[in-house]
């Protein structure tokens, strides 16, 4: 029978501090101390809305100017918030861990692009990136931090109005691609997609290969990545849980530090953000 995860900080810096290559992997509860909402829970909804409802390719298809005012309300928070403590702590340790010769990675099921504005360097974005869009006709993919990214958008996606009392946008005013005017889509991974293949690859070559695994604001029930964290485990390598819940996901886990990780993570990886 495991013994049960404890939340021992000076266990987990002697581990950490003998660790070689290191994987956190990331959901939306490491921003939600930025303002950014979760998935779960009221976080979950954007007016009458499910979020894993509004991210699929069906959605899209069917209403593409909905979808488009979801993903510019989701680009507006984004781009106003900042990042907190526990991205800037990551950020710092991957810094540390490259002056000492080891590796540090980010794995993030996160599309808010908050690790890279915090420094963090060696990042996956399993899901996409809300600053990125592709054209749906000839595949181009562009950078754009457009705020609103058309003008058709401008003072758009508000959760608070509801749809009906806004008049739809035409097709031919939704955001184009800059080298075909097709239309384009935000570069996000939608329910029942494919990830990026070298995404994927590369994330398994971390798992299958670190020798610690930290799990960070993540209720792990999307897949793949749900699945990255038990298969560090199964390997007998030690995974730190980092969650505002009590109670640890996995009783295969060593390591589950309870609370907000802005003020867990800092603590547990021994940085000084002043
Ligand atoms: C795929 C982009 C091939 C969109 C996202 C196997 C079994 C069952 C189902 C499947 C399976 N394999 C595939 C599926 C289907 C599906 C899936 O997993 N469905 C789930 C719902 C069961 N997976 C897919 O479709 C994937 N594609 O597998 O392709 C295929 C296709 C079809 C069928 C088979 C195979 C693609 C999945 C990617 C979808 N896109 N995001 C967008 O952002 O708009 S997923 C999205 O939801 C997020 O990126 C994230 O991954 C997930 C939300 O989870 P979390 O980030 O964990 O957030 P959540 O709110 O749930 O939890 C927050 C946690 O933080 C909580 O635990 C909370 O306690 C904690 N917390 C809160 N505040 C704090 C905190 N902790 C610490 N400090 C705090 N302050
Ligand atoms: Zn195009």
């Amino acid at each position: 029978m495991s013994k049960r995860p404890i939340s021992d900080y000076n266990e987990f810096q002697k581990i950490i501090g003998q660790a070689q290559n290191i994987v956190a992997l990331t959901g939306a509860g490491v921003s939600a101390e930025s303002g950014i909402p979760v998935f779960r829970g009221a976080g979950g909804l954007w007016r009458t809305h499910r979020a894993t409802d509004l991210a699929t390719p069906t959605a899209f298809k069917a209403n593409p100017a909905l979808v488009w005012e979801f993903y510019h309300y989701r680009r507006e928070v984004a781009f106003s918030c900042q990042p907190n403590n526990a991205h800037k702590a990551l950020a710092k340790y991957e810094k540390l861990c490259k002056e000492q010769g080891r590796q540090f990675w980010v794995i993030t099921q996160n599309v808010d692009g908050l690790h890279k504005r915090a420094g963090s360097e060696n990042i996956l974005e399993l899901h996409g990136c809300l600053e990125k869009v592709i054209c749906t006709k000839c595949r181009h993919i562009d950078v754009n931090r457009e705020s609103p990214i058309c003008e058709a958008l401008r003072g758009r996606g508000d959760p608070a109005k509801a749809d009906e009392t806004l008049p739809i946008i035409p097709l031919n005013e939704l955001p184009k691609c800059s080298k075909c005017k097709g239309l384009v889509r935000p570069y996000i991974v939608w329910f029942g997609e494919n990830l990026d293949p070298d995404v994927l690859d590369k994330s398994r070559d971390l798992v299958e290969t670190c020798d610690l695994c930290l799990v960070i604001g993540t209720s792990s029930v999307v897949y793949p990545a749900a699945m990255f964290a038990p298969m560090v485990a199964e390997r007998g390598k030690p995974v730190a849980e980092f969650n505002l819940n009590e109670d640890p996901f996995d009783d295969g886990f060593c390591f589950h530090f309870s609370g907000p990780c802005g003020t867990t993570l800092p603590k547990a990886l021994g940085v000084d953000l002043q």
